[in-house]
């Protein structure tokens, strides 16, 4: 293993990892880790509410109220707010949030949105409460969560599919997942990008990159990301309306761990609307009944693998990632599927790594240990596939689970991601998903 925080004498973990998220607090919301990621983000917001309710339940409350300033008029809960910061300027301007009619007056964000995991949090916050503090926090929240999900369906399952689109490959988190990568590089790649790769220019452009300093390791190439920001500017140019970016989109994906992931939410949206004994509309119950079974429609049954779907063909996009494992999550599939699922965790050569569970198996030609989302172990997706192993009653390899990822930050620290085969922490340090997590673990 690697030490890379002297371990002797240190406080026990649980309090090594709230200190990493008050270090984060920036008062009403905690950024991701200082340096790279100084704004709020949507999930790794969720995940830092679902740590800080250990410690301050009041708190986590407010990372989540935070998150819903920057509700859209229209529903969208986006995936960035930003520091007001002058000094951020660039970041702002490059997202111009104000574009679209809908965005808030007073609060710059981004203009698409990220894995729905805010039901989860407002849930898992309601656990600590007593039953009237609880209805008295979801009725706080209800009515945004609701515009929330009712926008997820009405913007982005446009055919009424059950399967909700995503538009960059930041919507799905798991940024640089081959499944996306492989669609961006056939359909996205401009031509002045095709340019700078000709005339080796992105040497020159690297020594500029936020993320390749500090001894940062590059998170991606900058051909790749070069290409990202040119998908965002098109987004931006359409002003992040769905109709304008549809009529000529090239580009657009059904991703299985968003899908996964919004089927988890919907119920707990459900659950909410019931203790509040409030009403969802008729026509949204359907919808999310209509994309449990929808989720099927992603299953390849030759190689017993769920992928991403292009929205437009509806072929499947036919790259492994950890993507196909969170359906345990979603909870929607049979006892059966999910036995096939839970061999894939336990299979050397795909999932079961010495320090699982890799975001991208084992023996995918994209496969790189010390790649961001194309290898590297990530803790929030361990956490959302032990619930769902839970759920299913996987529970010794849950406790697997769970020791070997606390085993992960015990002896590297809270870093954002690690080497799935040795266990080498990389990224950010002191990250607070991370950190998070780690404390639900070390508390539930
Ligand atoms: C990474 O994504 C952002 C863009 O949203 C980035 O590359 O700067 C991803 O790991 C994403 O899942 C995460 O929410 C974000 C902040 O931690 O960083």
């Amino acid at each position: 293993m690697f030490y890379t925080e002297s371990m002797s004498e240190t406080p026990d973990l649980s309090e090594r990892a709230t200190q990493v998220l008050k270090d984060n607090d920036h008062g009403q919301y905690t950024i991701p880790a200082e340096g790279l990621y100084p704004h709020q983000w949507l999930w790794d917001s969720a995940f830092i509410a679902i740590g800080q309710r250990h410690y301050d339940v009041e708190r986590a409350k407010m990372e989540i109220l935070s998150l819903l300033t920057g509700q859209w008029s229209n529903g969208m809960v986006p995936h960035m707010i930003f520091d007001k910061d002058p000094a951020y300027r660039r970041d702002h301007n490059f997202w111009r949030s104000w574009v679209s009619p809908f965005a808030p007056d007073d609060v710059i964000t981004s203009g698409i949105t990220q894995p729905p995991v805010l039901a989860e949090a407002i849930v898992k916050i309601g656990e600590k409460l007593d039953l009237v503090e609880r209805r008295s926090w979801y009725r706080q929240v209800f009515p945004a969560l609701l515009a929330y999900h009712q926008w997820l369906y009405a913007d982005r399952d446009p055919h009424g599919e059950g399967l909700t689109l995503q538009i960059h490959p930041w919507e799905t988190g798991l940024d640089t997942n081959p499944a996306w990568m492989s669609e961006m590089h056939e359909h996205l790649l401009p031509w002045w990008v095709g340019a700078v790769q000709k005339t080796h220019m992105d040497v020159v452009i690297n020594m500029f990159r936020r993320d390749h300093m500090g001894g940062m390791r590059p998170r991606y190439s900058t051909i790749d990301a070069l290409t990202m920001f040119d998908a965002q500017r098109r987004l931006r140019r359409k002003e992040y309306n769905i109709d304008k970016i549809l009529s000529h989109s090239l580009f657009a994906i059904e991703d299985v761990a968003f899908n996964a992931i919004l089927i988890r939410a919907n119920d707990h949206l459900i659950s909410i609307a019931r203790s509040l004994r409030q009403d969802i509309p008729e026509d949204l119950l359907k919808r999310f009944a209509k994309s449990r079974k929808a989720l099927e429609g992603l299953w390849d049954p030759f190689t017993e693998t769920y992928y991403a779907r292009d929205f437009v063909t509806h072929k499947l996009i036919k790259e492994p990632t950890i993507a196909t494992l969170l359906p345990l999550y979603a909870g929607c599939i049979d006892a059966d599927r999910a036995a096939r699922l839970v061999k894939k965790l336990e299979n050397e050569h795909l999932f079961g790594s010495t320090y699982p569970v890799p975001s991208t198996p084992l023996n995918s030609t994209w496969f790189n240990p010390d790649g961001y989302w194309q290898g590297p172990t990530w803790l929030n997706t361990n956490w959302m596939i032990i619930d769902g192993l839970k759920r299913y009653g996987y529970k010794h390899h849950a406790a697997a689970l769970i020791e070997s990822s606390l085993e992960l930050v015990d002896e590297g620290g809270f870093y954002e991601y690690f080497n799935p085969l040795t266990g080498k922490p990389l990224g950010a340090r002191n990250f607070s998903w991370t950190a998070a997590v780690a404390l639900d673990w070390l508390n539930s």
